[in-house]
Parts: structure tokens; sequence; C-alpha cells
């Protein structure tokens, strides 16, 4: 059961609480308490082993490809969360014994994850124990752990037996083989492995401490070596009322880091500080990023601001801001689930928020596009076309396509579904355009547009150009089989969101260079205009198909529920989307459609939306909040956070949503917010939910960070930059000078 700090001042707000414990739920927890700094992912498994545990530990690009069979992923790499104890001779287990209480908490604020137990073993007396972790947010390739255990009512025998385990898998595949492990001083666990195809060396360090009461013991520490598996053992007794603390550090490092770093050293230096001076460090660099992050919400409803702030902690444990040969994986770096592959999710549904907050990220993330440029204009001549056609999945930088060609079961056939998107889900080459041309718009990067934006735009637009085919009939051009971003539908013609968004990239394109080529085809591309209801059909042939009743699956526990009923074919005929699609197209083009036609849209299609995929509901609550239904846009807010941070138990073992996360972010800041990049200028009209009385974020908008801060009334604006800049504030145009302060009244 998940529950979160209602604002008591203890916690500022900043924490998540698991109070129960149940192994068979322990997966959902994993994910969402994952722990990172986008260079490493370590995922929240428990020391010490339940059924259903998946322990992953990742390192940002290492992507491996086990068999031609198979596509590259992110390799589990060993594990070091492990950390066994025994007293008197029984295993700590939580399902042995009395489990008096536990209670697993994170702290948003500082990355530390704490677990307070009071066990009762099944022969003695209670005890209490303590265990607590890190990622260190200061220094990337370090971890600490920490175990404390009180014999309150009597004297224990304790085992420790703890190390770093290399028997782990991706679901049974195994990408690391063993190349070195040894002990250097008799303290320092050393493990060295090599992923099978990319020839990775993954080098991992550990080194324990044991304290009695603050005190070093001088335990014989007890070297095991096993096939894959390097640790240490210790036994002592522990008297009544003492504590045992145990430390391990870890260091992870290998041959793919963007600095080479002597993982031996860095631990000895990281055991010089020790856990609490290591965690004290890394949790400045989370107070910095809290200090320029932050968004505050005063709300009845507590929830409300434990989950920014909880979309916030993904949105920087996820990405490693530096580097551009990563993208950020559908999961973060939170589970196996997508293999670690990056999507549109980027583009559309991260980007801003990194745009219009941490510029250099996005201008990082945008750069590893330019990277696998080539791989496009690649993809693009195999299919026939010219330009660059984006892969629909991207791993390493030189990786090309990655999407898998088989899914799960089909119902009727009993065979794997075969997966289309890598072939013809292909609006990820517009929205890609769409995130360079709104980070050129937000920042005013001249610089990153010459070197490579400018080149990306065009590169795309003559992919469209070449992809689209004269119809005789309509006199236009058309684009034919494809995938837009509802996959309940294959080999669909004139995708309304892809058409748009391809017409858009193009017409970016012909602002730098008046290509004959572009221009014929960006002028003559069939756009679905809405009929005589108003409605714009999601693609040809759309508007003809049945309308079942969807009730069932809208209240369906879990996603894709109607494949209990139907395979993928027959909902191809059926009028239900698996995600917002043609409602997607009316925010990124807001401009481009009257608000009637908004409304008109948004109600056919959110009645046929099953928001099976995590990317809906922020859309959803978006446009629902800019339609002035403001009711409905706060339900979807809420649905949005409950991806991942449900009220009851978290339900994605394979891994966070890394795009919902993205999409919180655009409830708030988009939605309710109405920050908005329309017509190269920035617009800020914030309207509060009902139990809102204020809402402070910031943005960053052409260099100059802003500081907005709006109540009931209306809302403030400063500039906390030098220069002075052009904003629209509610309906009134402006400009802010640095250092000054513009008050707007949203009220009419
Ligand atoms: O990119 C998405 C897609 O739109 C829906 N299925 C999951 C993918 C990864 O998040």
């Amino acid at each position: 059961m998940l529950t979160f700090d209602r604002g008591t001042g203890a916690f500022d707000q900043f924490v998540i609480e698991e109070t129960t414990f149940d192994a068979q739920a322990e997966g959902g927890y994993e994910a969402i308490f994952c722990q990172g700094n986008g260079y490493l992912g370590q995922r929240a498994a428990l020391e010490e082993r339940y059924a259903g545990q998946t322990r992953n530990l990742f390192v940002t690009g290492t992507f491996d490809r086990f068999h031609e069979s198979e596509v590259t992923e992110l390799p589990n790499l060993p594990d070091l969360t492990n950390l066994r104890l025994s007293v008197n001779g029984m295993p700590f287990s939580m399902e042995q014994g009395d489990l008096v209480s536990c209670t697993r908490r994170l702290n948003l604020k500082t990355g530390e994850l704490t677990r307070y137990v009071q066990w009762k073993p099944p022969q003695g007396k209670p005890l209490t124990l303590c265990f607590r972790r890190f990622v260190s947010m200061a220094r990337e390739h370090l971890l600490g752990f920490q175990v404390e255990i009180t014999c309150a009512g009597e004297d224990c025998a304790i085992t420790v037996e703890s190390g770093i385990d290399g028997t782990v898998t991706n679901s049974g595949t195994q990408h690391l083989y063993e190349r070195e492990k040894r002990l250097f001083g008799g303290r320092i666990l050393f493990m060295e492995e090599e992923t099978v195809q990319s020839g990775i060396r993954c080098n991992l360090y550990a080194a324990h401490s044991y304290q009695v009461d603050g005190h070093e013991t001088a335990t014989r520490r007890l070297p095991v070596m096993r096939r894959r598996y390097l640790g240490e053992t210790v036994s002592m007794t522990v008297r009544k009322g003492q504590t045992l603390r145990i430390e391990k550090l870890c260091c992870v490092t290998t041959s793919r880091d963007l600095l080479t770093l002597d993982g031996e050293a860095a631990l000895r230096e990281a055991i010089g500080m020790g856990y609490e001076g290591l965690l004290c460090e890394s949790a400045a660099a989370w107070a910095a990023l809290w200090a320029a992050q932050d968004i505050r919400i005063d709300a009845q409803n507590g929830y409300d601001q434990v989950a920014i702030r909880f979309a916030l902690y993904h949105l920087n444990i996820m990405v490693k801001k530096d580097d551009d040969r990563v993208g950020i994986g559908a999961k973060g770096l939170s589970g196996e689930g997508y293999k670690g592959h990056s999507f549109w999710d980027t583009e559309i549904f991260l980007l801003p928020y990194y745009t219009f907050t941490q510029p250099d990220t996005a201008h990082t993330l945008l750069r590893y596009r330019y990277r696998i440029l080539e791989g496009a204009r690649r993809k693009a001549r195999d299919h026939g076309y010219r330009g660059a056609m984006y892969p629909w999945e991207s791993a390493w930088i030189d990786d090309g396509e990655v999407t898998p060609l088989l899914g799960g079961a089909d119902i009727v056939t009993g065979e794997s579904t075969p997966i289309l998107t890598g072939h013809i889900e292909q609006h990820i080459t517009a929205d890609i355009a769409y995130a360079v041309w709104q980070y050129a718009q937000a920042t005013g990067d001249s610089a990153f547009m010459e070197n490579h934006g400018w080149e990306m735009l065009m590169e795309t637009a003559r992919f469209w150009a070449s992809r689209a085919t004269w119809d005789e009939r309509r006199q236009a051009y058309v684009i034919c089989d494809v995938i837009g971003p509802d996959e309940y539908k294959e080999h669909v013609d004139n995708n309304a969101y892809t058409n748009y968004m391809a017409e858009f990239n193009m017409r970016l394109a012909l602002k730098r260079l008046d290509d004959q080529d572009i221009r014929h085809v960006a002028e003559g591309l069939w756009l679905p205009v809405p009929d005589e209801n108003g409605i714009i059909p999601q693609f040809d042939g759309y508007m003809a198909l049945q309308a079942i009743d969807l009730t069932r699956y809208k209240q369906a526990e879990s996603v894709g529920d109607i494949f209990k009923d139907y395979n993928l074919s027959q909902i191809n005929h059926l009028q239900v989307c698996k995600q917002s699609d043609t409602v997607l197209l009316l925010l990124l083009l807001e401009d481009r459609f009257s608000p009637e036609v908004k409304r008109r849209n948004y109600e056919f299609y959110e009645a046929r939306t099953l928001h099976d995929s995590s990317l809906s509901k922020a859309t959803h609550c978006v446009l629902a909040q800019d339609l002035g239904l403001d009711d409905i846009a706060y339900d979807y807010f809420h649905a949005a956070c409950a991806v991942d941070l449900p009220i009851g138990t978290p339900k994605s073992p394979e891994g966070i949503h890394s795009a919902a996360m993205g999409g919180i972010w655009q409830c708030v800041v988009y939605g309710f917010g109405n920050v908005r990049l329309t017509g190269g200028k920035l617009r800020i009209a914030p309207r509060l939910p009902k139990g809102w009385h204020r809402l402070s974020f910031r943005i960053i908008w052409q260099g100059q960070p802003l500081a907005v801060d709006a109540d009931e009334k209306g809302v403030r604006v400063t500039n906390l930059g030098r220069e002075a800049v052009g904003v629209r504030v509610y309906e009134q145009e402006t400009i802010i000078p640095g250092g000054q302060e513009y008050a707007g009244s949203g009220m009419a």
C-alpha cells in the first residue's frame, strides 16, 4: 500500500511510503522507488531474496545484442543490492517469523530510500532493522547501502553475506560473461564482466565495513568466490541493546563511459567519506536541483504536490544530461521493459520539460537524434525513400532500428503478433522535427540550428516529400500504409496526425531553403478536414468503422483488456483508439484548429479512447483544460499521476513510464499553468483547479529564468534573468525587463 506525506511538516511533502509488505507486489515498488543519476539506474529490489523480485542495475548506453534473433537491449549488470542476514541461524526474511512492522520511504528531496523493520524471528526476541541506500547524484559511479540491526531483547549471533552477484540475466538472456574477479587489499571486491556482442567491459567494486555501536569491529571476513559471484561473509555476536551497522559502498564503471575513471581509487576515496558523508554530498546535489526545479502546489489535496515532485524526481534520474550518445528509455533506467529503447516519448512527452527547464539537457537529447541521423538516412534508403527516416525504437547511436519483430500472443491465431511499428509507425520523424523547432523557439539557440537543427529539419522533410504519393482521385499527395499514434490501427492511409505533422515538418524546412520537391508536396499534401459534424477522421475510412461499447474495457484494472476478446486485425475494424491520436494533434498544432473543432473532436475521440498507453491521459488533461472542462482535466491529471503513483499498489513491475512523468509536468505547466509556445511566442495564462490555492514553478525562456506564481486571481511572472523577454500573460502582450515582475489577472 502506497501512502504519501500529507504535509505534516515532517517531510515537507517529499516522501512516498510503502506501509505494508507483500512480496508479490514488490515489482511495482521496485520500479517507482528506483534510484539513479542518469548514468546508473538501481531498481529497489530488497536486500534479502523473495520470489518475484527483479534485481536490476543498469548503466546507460551499455547496449548489447545477445543473438541475431534478438534486438539490442540494455543489459542487467551484476547485482549489488544483495545482503543476506541471519540471526541466531535463522535467515532474515519478512515472510518468516513475525513481521511487526515494515515501512519503506523514498525521500524525493535527498534521493535516499529507507526501510524500517521490526521483526521477531520464529525463535527469539524482536529486532529492529533499518536499511538505507542511495545512488549518488554527485558522483555518478557511486552507490551506498547501509543496514543497522539493533538486538533489543537478547544477544544475537549474526551472519552477513554480501557481495557482487553476476548471476543475473534480462529475463533469461545472459548478456555478460565473466572476465575477472578478485579481492584488492583484502577489502575491495572486484568483478569485471563483458557484454557478449558489444564487448563492453563492466567493472564493479564493493567494500564493506562493520561497526558495533559506532566502533569498527575486528571481525574476520571470509571471501566467497563462486561462479559469477564474489562476496564476503562475516559472523559476530551482537550484545543485547547493541547496534550493528554494515556499510556497503560500491562503484561501477564501464568501457563505454564518457570519461575513464579508476573505480578502485574512486571507491577508496568514497570509503574515506563513509555512507553519511557521501549521502550528504549527494543530497546537496539534489538540493541544488530542487532549488532550480521544484514546483509548489498549495492545495487541499497533498497528493498533487507529491505527485509532481515524484515526476520531477524521475525526470532527473532517467537522463544522462551530458552524454549525446544515449537517449531516454521508455522505462528510464528502472526496469527491463522496452529494453532501454527510446521512442517518440522523448520528443513529444519529455522534451517540453527539458526544453523549458534544462535547455542543456534538451540540447544533449537532440544531439543524440543528430548523431543517429546517419542511421535514419540509411533506414530511408533501405525503404526506398530519400532524406532521413528515424527508427521507431533507438538504442546505441549506430544500432539503427531496434524494434522487435514479434510481440504477445494473438488470441485467434495462437501465434506471436507481428510488430509493425518499426516499419510503418513513421510519425516519429516529424515528432523529432517538431521538438527541434520547439527547442529552437524556446531557447533561441541559433548555433544548434546552424550545426545540427536545420540539417535535421531538411533531411526529415526530404523523407516526407519522398514518402508521399500522388493520388489522382483526390488530386493531392497522400501518405498511405502507416500506423499513427493509435497503435490499434495498422496499415491506415492519411492518418491525420501523421499528415499534419509531416506537413509541419516540411514547412519548417522551407523556412530555411526553398526546395521545390518539398514545397510541392507540402502544399499539395492531403490534410484531413472536419466532416459535417466537425470530426476530423483519424484516417481514411475511420468514420465507417464499427463503434462498440467500450465501458468494460475502460473500467478494466489493467491495460490491453480488449485483447482478451479481439485480436489486432479485428480491432483494426473498430472505432477504438489505444491512445490519443487526433486529440494529440489538436494540442501540438493548436493554432491550426478552432475551439469548436477541438471540442467536438475531444468529445468524439474521448469516447473511443481506451488510454491503453500511459502517454494518453496527460494529453487529454491538457486539452480538456484548454476547453474549459476543468473537472475532467483534473480527473485526467490524477489518472496520469496514477499510472505510476496509484493510491493503492503500483502495478508496473516492468518499469516506470518515462513519458507519463513528462505528461505529469505537462498537465501542471501546460495545462493548469497554461504555458504554451504558439507562433514563436510564449503564453502564460494559468487557471488553477478548484482545490488549488497557489501554483509556483520556473521555466526558462530565451535563456532567462522566469518564476511563475499563480493563484486563484492571476499570476506574477518574475524575470530572474538579465535580459528583457517578451511574453503574453493572459491576453496581454508584454516585455518583462530583467529582474522585473509582471502581474496579470485572469479574471474577466
Ligand atoms: O511510444 C509508446 C507508444 O506510443 C505506445 N506504446 C508504448 C511506447 C513506449 O512508451
